[in-house]
């Protein structure tokens, strides 16, 4: 799935046991095309990967802006259905995370899910897709630092990996090779929903005192 033939890039392939796993996916609303692309070959590695579709959770926002918000609350949200399915024991702790670095998940223990029911878990990893093409402002720069520092912060302050799954375009073009569109270049979003299942399974490692590679 990775491009072929270059230095740069993932590497070869890893595969993972992505069925117990529950992500969450955000995207921009902005630049159609392009996050329509991404967002499929993201859905396509998830399910190669063994994710189920009602373990996948997608949400919108208008634009790249909004995502590191919308990925701190989805990661809340999440921690509070499953506190709700384990007797509501972490809801007084998971109404605010912002500026902690308590990772719930690790607290509560995760269960093995059961074949065939949507889990309620706290997201094992959260992709943040978004297209960003300069212009002929400063908004692009502010944009795009701002956006980058704060998915990299709500990953550090939540404990839930976070997938940067935001393209900072000089050009509409290199926005279409990204994303694989009309047989260019390589999309990208494959490569996202593997990094998500990696550092998903990962993850449920760490907070048992393994690690799995
Ligand atoms: N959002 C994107 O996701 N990609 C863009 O390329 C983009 N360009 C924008 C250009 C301008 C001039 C403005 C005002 C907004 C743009 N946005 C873009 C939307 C932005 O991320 C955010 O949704 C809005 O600023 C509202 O907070």
């Amino acid at each position: 799935m990775a491009a072929t033939g270059t230095i740069k890039g993932p590497g070869e392939a890893r595969t993972y046991d992505g069925s117990p796993l529950r992500i969450g996916i955000v995207h921009a609303r902005w630049n159609k095309q392009i996050i329509s692309s991404l967002l499929d070959g993201t859905l396509r590695s998830l399910r190669a990967a063994g994710v189920r579709d009602e373990n996948i959770v997608i949400q919108t926002v208008p634009g790249s802006y909004e995502l590191p918000y919308a990925v701190q609350r989805m990661y809340l949200a999440s921690q509070t259905q499953h506190a709700a399915t384990a007797g509501g024991t972490l809801t007084s702790a998971a109404t605010d995370l912002l500026g902690s670095s308590t990772d719930l998940a690790g607290l509560g223990g995760q269960k093995k899910e059961e074949s065939g029911s949507e889990s309620k878990e706290p997201f094992d990893a959260i992709i943040a897709i978004g297209a960003l093409i300069k212009g002929s402002t400063m908004h692009f720069e502010y944009i795009s630092d701002a956006v980058s520092h704060a998915l990299m912060k709500v990953q550090m302050d939540t404990g839930c990996a976070v997938v940067f799954g935001l393209l900072t375009l000089l050009t509409e073009e290199q926005g279409l090779e990204r994303a694989g569109i009309d047989g260019k270049g390589h999309n990208h979003g494959e490569d996202w929903g593997s990094a998500a299942v990696e550092l998903g399974v990962k993850r449920r490692g760490w907070n048992d005192g393994k690690f799995i590679e």
